[in-house]
């Protein structure tokens, strides 16, 4: 059984928000053609609290995209974004969130930032949804939206290290691409067995 994971396809991620991914509302025409072709829909939603520590502004001195250490290692600071209750933390207004049936919340965790759909960036505090999954038995997933080299990238990879079969629909989901990111994160994939596909072919597959 397959699943349809949507990543972040939120305003603040979309030209004219906090923090655009070049093109990131090119996706949503993508994923709502692909939406009828699966039973389904899981949604995530970055959902951070005001100061949160992968903000730069949380951190005097630093500013976007610079890193820092955390304890559990390096972290990229970003704009404010996705701030909980802000209209740049609703999702794109022309996404079809109808038929989702499952909205993961992450990254509420003031001290602690969270990409993967699965887990937290240390690597451990889970969201959850590989049970969910598992109780539902679901063993394939299609993950589209934003970032391709953030959020998509971890949750792709995570999916695969636990167990699932990944497939990346490249042509829904864009990258925000800051040193390079977004290269390596085609290669990571590939090399964790993550499948490329594109949108013509999920629906001729399905
Ligand atoms: C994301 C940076 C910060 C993403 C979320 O959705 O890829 N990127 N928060
Ligand atoms: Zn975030």
């Amino acid at each position: 059984m397959k699943a349809l994971l949507v990543v972040d396809v939120q305003n603040d991620f979309c030209p004219g928000g906090a923090l655009p991914v070049p093109e990131g509302d090119a996706v949503v025409p993508v994923i709502n053609r692909l939406i009828p072709y699966f039973g389904n829909i899981i949604l995530t939603q970055d959902w951070h609290p005001a100061g949160h520590w992968s903000f730069a502004s949380a951190h005097p001195g630093k500013k976007p995209f610079e890193t820092i250490q955390l304890s559990y290692g390096e972290q990229v600071l970003w704009p404010d974004h996705c701030v909980q209750g802000t209209p740049g933390a609703d999702f794109h207004p022309e996404l079809d969130t109808t038929r989702a049936q499952l909205i993961i919340r992450k990254g509420f965790r003031k001290e602690i930032d969270s990409y993967s759909a699965f887990y937290e960036n240390d690597k451990q505090t889970t969201t959850g949804l590989a049970g969910y999954l598992k109780e539902r038995g679901i063993t394939t997933l299609y993950v589209v939206g934003l970032a391709a080299d953030f959020c998509v990238k971890w949750s792709a990879l995570d999916g695969r290290r636990l167990g699932f079969d990944v497939y990346v629909v490249t042509d829904a989901t864009r990258g925000i691409d800051t040193n390079g990111s977004l290269a390596r994160a085609w290669e990571e994939m590939k090399a964790a067995g993550v499948h490329l596909i594109t949108s013509d072919e999920v629906v001729r597959q399905t």
